[in-house]
């Protein structure tokens, strides 16, 4: 049996990330493929409970503390993301790696230390990028209400996701229409799977 695939949503607060990676694994489950969503922060675990904490303004942490919780908040799911893309389970990821780094790189810590604790961790396959301008993710609903949601500090995240985009990360337009998006998502989708149907590519390690 071959392992499922990693796919992996990033992009900018109110992208439309978590719109999107619900509609694909439902899709992908239509169309027989055996599809699992998979959302960072997971705010259900003990660590993800501090995260959540932090996010709306409970408690404070020091950034570099926040983002060593939220590198071990996927280090605790590692175990399980892994055994299911070996029982051939397809992943889809709402937010990963990226995120940690493109927030905390925005607060001005340094990259290399930023990427340092999530080296290691599994490797996507295959990224799409949600891109919308703050300004225009500002007039969707529930922004606002977390810590980050800022237009200054989501302008520099958004500067930060750029410069870690590798050739396995596809840059959608998130301004077009929910179904556009989707019908745009399901097609690259559907020839990753069918590329690695032809040409199996073992797990990949992030970031080594
Ligand atoms: N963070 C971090 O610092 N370090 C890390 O390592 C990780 C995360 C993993 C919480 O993340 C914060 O944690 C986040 C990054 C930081 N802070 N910020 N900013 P989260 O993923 O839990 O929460 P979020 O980023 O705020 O995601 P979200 O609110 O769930 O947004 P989304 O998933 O991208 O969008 P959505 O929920 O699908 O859609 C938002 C709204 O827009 C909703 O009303 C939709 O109906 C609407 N929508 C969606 N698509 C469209 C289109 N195409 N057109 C029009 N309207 C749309």
């Amino acid at each position: 049996m071959a392992r499922g695939l990693f796919i992996l949503f990033e992009g900018c607060d109110r992208s439309g990330k978590t719109t999107q990676s619900t509609r694909l694994v439902q899709a992908l489950t239509e169309s027989g493929v055996s599809a699992k969503l998979v959302k960072f922060p997971d705010r259900t675990t003990a660590i993800g409970k501090m995260i959540d904490a932090y996010l709306t303004q409970k408690t404070q942490l020091s950034d570099e503390a926040i983002h060593l919780l939220f590198s071990a908040n996927r280090w605790e799911a590692m175990h399980q993301m892994r055994t299911d893309l070996e029982n051939g389970i397809t992943l889809v990821v709402d937010r990963y790696a990226f995120s940690g780094v493109a927030f905390s790189a925005a607060k001005k810590l340094g990259f290399k230390w930023c990427k340092a604790p999530d080296v290691g961790l599994i490797a996507p396959d295959r990224v799409f990028f949600l891109d919308i301008h703050p300004d225009d993710a500002a007039k969707r609903d529930g922004y606002g209400d977390e810590i980050y949601e800022k237009r200054e500090f989501q302008i520099e995240v958004r500067v930060k996701f750029f410069s870690m985009m590798e050739a396995s990360w596809s840059i959608v337009d998130a301004l077009k229409s929910p179904d556009e998006i989707h019908r745009q998502i399901l097609a690259l989708t559907n020839t990753a799977l069918k590329r690695h149907t032809d040409a199996p590519a073992p797990i990949g390690k992030l970031w080594t």
